[in-house]
């Protein structure tokens, strides 16, 4: 046997120390913006996502409902693979009829008049709301006011942005840090830039609307309808019948799938990825594995991004069961080396997914901050409206169901098959409630501000300055106690954490 004398470690035994903190680092100015499938040295990655998160593939969490919830939201959900073909690809299907776009709600009003509505329908629905009048101008006649998706872009270089914005209305929003109607002005009038500036209560700049299109449409502005991205779909698939499953979930609109199983490192995970390379044009992530070799052999097999992770996830019992698994943060550490050293001698960047263990909303920005691309999460968003569990009430708090895809209930064979009887033989997780916990967009609102303050402490504005700057320390057992409120008698004894 080979030993490793180090023990495996999770992500409770770190901490992160802060760095300096420049005036702009301010959460206003974070991207976290992320690639999730390879691509080259010097090339953008073919789909990346507006926030790290990606909810597991399984029945209790990633249905098409959450899907559109987190799609909507600048994450991707892959949908549960544990269920026939055709419901799956089903459910893909209504994710990507789904038009990202907008919805115009009202009309024959000038933006003055409405510029109450319009804040009241981005509180609301949580998107980016628009104006779009008939001459283009703020004393123009309204036609309508447009929500769609939040585009969150960072203020520079402003001609970089207007390159980026791919739909014919768009909306660059500033929040807080809003520049003045004037300053936007002098910025629209430098640039020559053909758009709109929609401003707030204290005349502070809240959206640039670019007009790309407009003229052409200007007729008949509700075509605009017809030029509507739609969300973006992943799916999980299996190693057993993927020559069935994959045709029918591409013909559906994938974008993304992923072999969802517990142990990855596996011959069955390096045929499946060459079959769907050499047959379709998707991209497919893999997994699930802890080391570097893990990693190596998935990326040799044509994988366009890896998972990490076994036997942390919240409802698993595999380490229990089986006696196999890897500390989260320990697996992390080593994957992201490997993924470090194999771009610097391929130029190829393979993107790698945090899989399973995160409790607390700073355990997300260690697993990025270890290396971590992006992380995906069941407990976390089971708890939501949006996922397809009952919300019951037990005792006198309100739960929602969540089970494990290796517990009775699910039954998902074919994540734990290793050539043997094609059943479950014995379980690997467990069947549970989670605490209720309201709606994604405001959990996700709260998550974010806290990934985004701490980011601000390490110094860093984007989650790659955050890999390269984190200084990270593993805290003594007797010094996690003073990481909670302590020595203090709690007035409301439910502190709500998270
Ligand atoms: P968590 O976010 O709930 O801690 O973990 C979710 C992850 O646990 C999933 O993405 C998957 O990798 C893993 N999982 C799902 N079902 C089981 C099981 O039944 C499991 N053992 O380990």
């Amino acid at each position: 046997a080979h030993y490793y004398m180090e023990p495996s470690r999770t992500f409770s035994e770190f901490l992160l120390i802060p760095n300096l903190s420049m005036k702009d680092h301010n959460p206003a100015n974070v991207t976290l913006k992320t690639p999730i499938v390879k691509f080259k040295k010097g090339e953008q990655s073919d789909i990346s996502l507006n926030i790290p998160f990606s909810s597991a593939v399984m029945q209790a969490v990633s249905d098409d409902g959450m899907a559109v919830a987190l799609a909507r939201s600048g994450g991707i959900s892959f949908i549960f693979g544990s269920q026939p073909i055709e419901s799956q690809a089903a459910m893909v299907r209504k994710v990507k009829g789904y038009k990202a776009g907008f919805v115009v709600s009202r009309s024959n009003m000038t933006p003055e008049q409405s510029l109450k509505d319009i804040l009241a329908l981005k509180k609301v629905t949580g998107h980016s709301t628009v104006a779009i009048t008939d001459d283009g101008t703020p004393n123009g006649k309204l036609l309508g006011i447009i929500t769609g998706r939040d585009y969150r872009l960072s203020r520079d270089p402003l001609t970089k942005l207007v390159k980026d914005i791919m739909t014919p209305f768009s909306s660059l929003h500033y929040g807080k840090s809003g520049i003045t109607l004037s300053e936007a002005n002098d910025l629209i009038w430098e640039h020559k830039l053909n758009c709109l500036p929609i401003v707030d209560e204290q005349q502070k700049l809240e959206f640039l609307v670019f007009r790309k299109d407009y003229d052409e449409h200007k007729e008949n502005p509700s075509e605009l309808l017809d030029s509507n991205k739609s969300y973006i779909a992943g799916a999980g698939i299996n190693t057993m019948d993927y020559k069935e499953r994959v045709p029918a979930l591409v013909e559906a609109g994938v974008d993304v799938l992923v072999i969802d199983s517990s142990d990855g490192f596996s011959e069955w995970q390096s045929e499946t990825v060459q079959y769907v390379k050499a047959n379709f044009d998707v991209k497919i992530g893999v997994g699930n594995v802890v080391d570097r070799e893990g990693f190596l052999y998935l990326v040799e097999s044509g994988a366009d991004f890896v998972k990490v992770g076994i036997g942390g996830g919240s409802i698993c019992i595999t380490r229990e069961q089986k006696g196999i698994g890897r500390g989260q943060a320990s697996a992390i550490i080593e994957v992201a080396e490997a993924r470090d050293e194999y771009y610097e001698k391929t130029g190829i960047y393979v993107p790698i997914c945090s899989d399973g263990g995160i409790v607390h909303d700073y355990h997300i920005t260690l697993a990025l901050a270890m290396g971590a691309d992006f992380v995906m999460m069941g407990r976390y968003f089971a708890r939501f409206d949006e996922s397809p569990t009952r919300k019951l009430k037990v005792g006198n708090n309100y739960v929602k169901e969540f089970w494990g895809e290796g517990s009775n209930r699910a039954r998902n064979w074919q994540r734990y098959d290793s050539g043997g009887k094609q059943s479950l033989v014995f379980e690997e997780g467990v069947d549970s409630y989670v605490p209720y916990a309201g709606s994604l967009q405001s959990n996700l609102d709260k998550t974010l501000a806290k990934i985004k303050s701490t980011m601000c402490n390490c110094g860093a504005k984007s989650l790659e300055e955050l890999k390269q700057k984190a200084r990270i320390t593993l805290v003594s057992a007797t010094s996690l106690v003073e990481g909670g409120a302590h020595d203090v008698i709690l007035k409301d004894n439910t502190l709500s954490g998270e």
